[in-house]
């Protein structure tokens, strides 16, 4: 049966008040910035998931690749009763793999920020895998969260796929890690995977796909915020842009005006210079050393690292130390 852990509805009313505070924060800031964590509605979902399937968009299918190839060692051997905790599971595609690469897991608990596609893609993969419990949690991951009764005391693997780790900024990334070695427990295991730097021209072009799914995807953060918080962004007044920075490995997305103009959110007025850009995400890109530095850091240490064999992309197994 699947378990879906909502908010109550108070704390819904808080995760808008917070919604809020963020957007106002970040638009009354010098650059203009947004947290990528709000690309995520039911929308934000959908299209991260048309994302995945564009030929530019490499990352997706090869992680994908890895996960098939090496997907038993990448799991290695697993205690009786061990459940499987995923940070970010989208479309749960990627653990349908390792669930069949490791049939003997007990649970899968799939955290997202995105409830209600959470919750449509856990009953999915519960019709799917009627023995396996699936025990979801709609939660923000860069807070605290509890884990569901049903799994606490058992042995648990963390699943961190898509390198989403590559949105935090580095110090973010350094707290996260040592927040999900709390949340797992001592001597558990933790598969994360991540982007490597590239040529620069590959970079780009992921994020600046021929079909502009990636703009439309950027954009929506604006259709989220005139929804929920009242505002009235014009989408046909903001572009697209998003290119690698080199001194810092990352690709970085904004939103950038196109004229000068107004807008209102939530009874306030956010006024934009023709040109002036909003920042909405970051995405780092890691060499293999660089990863195993920034998780020995935070307390992990590196048990075995897969790539493809062009080193697109890395799948990072670290264990406690
Ligand atoms: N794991 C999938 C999806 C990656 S997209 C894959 O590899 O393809 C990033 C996912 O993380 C989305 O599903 C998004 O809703 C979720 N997410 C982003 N920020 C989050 C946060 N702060 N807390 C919880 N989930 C978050
Ligand atoms: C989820 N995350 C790792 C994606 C990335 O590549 O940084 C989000 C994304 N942004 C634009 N395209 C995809």
């Amino acid at each position: 049966m699947d378990v879906t852990v909502r908010s109550p509805l108070a704390l819904d009313r808080d995760a808008h008040e917070t919604f809020l505070a963020d957007v106002i924060a970040g638009l009354t800031d010098y650059p203009k910035r947004l947290g990528a964590k709000y690309f995520y509605d039911a929308a934000g979902s959908e299209l991260f998931e048309q994302i995945t399937g564009l030929p530019e968009y490499y990352p997706t299918r090869t992680e994908m690749g890895i996960l098939r190839r090496d997907g038993a060692r990448i799991m290695g051997e697993l205690a009786p009763g061990t459940a499987l905790v995923e940070f970010g599971s989208g479309s749960t595609a990627k653990v349908r793999v390792l669930l069949d690469a490791a049939p003997s897991l007990a649970a899968y608990v799939p955290v997202d920020i995105s409830a209600e596609f959470l919750g449509a893609e856990a009953t999915r993969l519960q019709d799917d895998y009627p023995h396996l419990k699936v025990l979801s949690v709609a939660a923000d991951f860069t807070g605290l969260f509890e884990l569901p009764p049903q799994v606490r005391g058992h042995p648990l693997v963390g699943f961190f796929p898509g390198s989403t780790i590559g949105n935090f900024e580095p110090h973010e990334a350094d707290a996260f890690l040592r927040r999900a070695a709390r949340i797992l427990g001592a001597s558990s295991r933790f598969i994360v995977g991540v982007d490597l730097v590239k040529d620069e021209r590959v970079l780009n072009a992921a994020y600046n796909d021929a079909a502009g799914v990636t703009a439309r995807f950027n954009l929506n953060v604006l259709t989220r915020i005139n929804r929920e918080l009242g505002a009235d962004f014009d989408l046909d007044a903001f572009a697209h842009r998003a290119f690698f920075n080199s001194a810092r490995s990352r690709i970085e997305m904004h939103l950038q005006s196109l004229t000068r103009q107004k807008v209102h959110v939530a009874r306030r007025i956010v006024p934009f210079r023709a040109g002036e850009t909003i920042h909405t995400e970051n995405s780092y890109k890691y060499t293999l050393e660089r990863f195993a530095a920034v998780a020995a850091a935070a307390g992990w240490t590196t048990h075995a690292v897969f790539t493809d064999p062009a080193e697109y992309f890395s799948v990072h197994a670290l264990t406690q130390s």
